[in-house]
């Protein structure tokens, strides 16, 4: 990788967080703050420590990203498009519109680079989760020595209302007792929810409540800067025992001087003047929108390095056929098979009659004993495209 100036690292940052206000500004609705206040996460993810390849967006291989938090999807878009995938300034314009690549959760199908449909808070921890137990177990059915041909890390950024939701707690307490060293979660604990406080509400200690499920956890209060960042997500991935859980204090609406730390920052476009002085205060001209400064793109741009990526992988593949073609085929099946829909149960052909047969007959879904699935390759969207 090569070195990027700490200087074009800010302008990076701050493009986006200045995509996010101008997105939201430009749709009247939407969520500015904690994409603004993630910024930082998002560039240590997307720009240095991810593998992944924006040309090839399906790769099996890639590292996977779950928004968890996915009223925070501007940010997810904003790290897209600077990154090379395909999804356009003018997508970014469209933010929040009907029939636009920028929906206002990320949505699975539907922009590339997205993994999953997030919104209702919690589940994407589930999918997160889901995806490392797939990665743990294709790896350990189809992995030889000196064959790696499945090793990758699932990313995962949740929010205080993630953390409130009982289904986090019970798939993370899964993550914990599986071990699952290549999952990493990032909890924005900034404190805010859409109500205001989370002292209204939230007071545990979710740091300690994550040590006890067994997970390998960092806290950092609101020092932290992209340095703390990229030794954490290092710290996370030499950590091959245990999953990791990354506790940012975090302030919502980060910089701008009057919504920053407030609840209306979660889910309001800042307003035309709060937006003029934010950007002031981050040394940027106010009367420019959906600007990227120079050298910000050359800087994140991960074609190059994600081509490569999946070449090499490849490269891999190719000497596992050679070595393994059974196990080759089989996994080629099973990729092949991946992320396909799975069919509508009701028109399933059924089995059952009496009592199964009655409530068919009367128009009600068939039970799903004697339904004949496609044999499922866990992991998110796996196909080889
Ligand atoms: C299961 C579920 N319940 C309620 C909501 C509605 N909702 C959207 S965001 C949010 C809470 C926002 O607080 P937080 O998760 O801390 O996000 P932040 O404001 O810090 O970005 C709620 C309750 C939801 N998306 N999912
Ligand atoms: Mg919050």
């Amino acid at each position: 990788m090569t070195a990027v100036d700490e200087r074009v690292e800010t302008l990076a940052i701050d493009t986006i967080r200045c995509l996010a206000m101008d997105a939201v500004q430009k749709a009247n609705s939407g969520h500015p703050g904690t994409a603004m206040a993630l910024a930082p996460v998002a560039y240590a993810l997307y720009a240095e420590t991810m593998r992944h390849a924006p040309q090839q967006p399906d790769w099996p291989d890639r590292d996977r990203f779950v928004l968890s938090a996915g009223h925070a999807c501007i940010l997810q878009y904003s790290a897209l498009h600077l990154t090379g995938y395909d999804l356009t300034m003018d997508d970014l314009k469209a933010f929040r519109q009907w029939g636009s690549r920028t929906p206002g959760h990320p949505e699975l199908g539907h922009t590339a680079g997205v993994e999953v449909t997030t919104g209702p808070l919690g589940q994407g921890v589930g999918n997160a989760v889901g995806m490392a137990i797939a990665e743990r177990m294709l790896a350990a059915r189809f992995n030889r020595p000196g064959h790696e041909v499945v090793n990758h890390r699932t990313f995962a950024i949740c929010s205080d209302g993630d953390m409130m939701e009982g289904v986090s707690g019970e798939a993370s307490s899964l993550a914990g007792f599986l071990g699952l060293g290549k999952l990493c979660l990032i909890y924005d604990d900034n404190h805010i929810t859409i109500e205001g406080s989370t002292d209204l509400t939230f007071a545990e200690d979710v740091a300690a409540r994550y040590e006890a499920y067994g997970w390998h956890v960092q806290r950092f209060d609101d020092s932290w800067t992209l340095d703390t960042i990229r030794d954490a997500l290092a710290a996370a991935d030499a950590e091959t025992d245990r999953p990791s859980f990354i506790c940012l204090r975090t302030h919502i609406a980060y910089g701008a001087p009057h919504a920053q730390d407030t609840a209306k920052a979660h889910g309001a476009p800042l307003g035309e003047e709060e937006i003029r002085l934010t950007k002031q205060g981050y040394g940027w001209d106010p009367d420019k929108t959906f600007y990227v400064p120079d050298g910000v793109y050359a800087a994140m741009d991960q074609r190059p390095r994600g081509d490569d990526l999946h070449r090499e992988w490849h490269e891999r593949v190719a000497a596992y056929r050679e070595a393994h073609p059974a196990l080759a085929a089989e996994l080629d099946r099973r990729l092949s098979r991946a992320g396909q829909a799975l069919p509508d149960l009701r028109r399933q052909p059924h089995h059952h009659r009496g009592l199964h047969g009655a409530r068919i007959r009367r128009g009600r879904r068939p039970p799903l004993r004697g339904l004949r699935l496609p044999r499922p390759a866990p992991g998110g969207r796996l196909d080889d495209r």
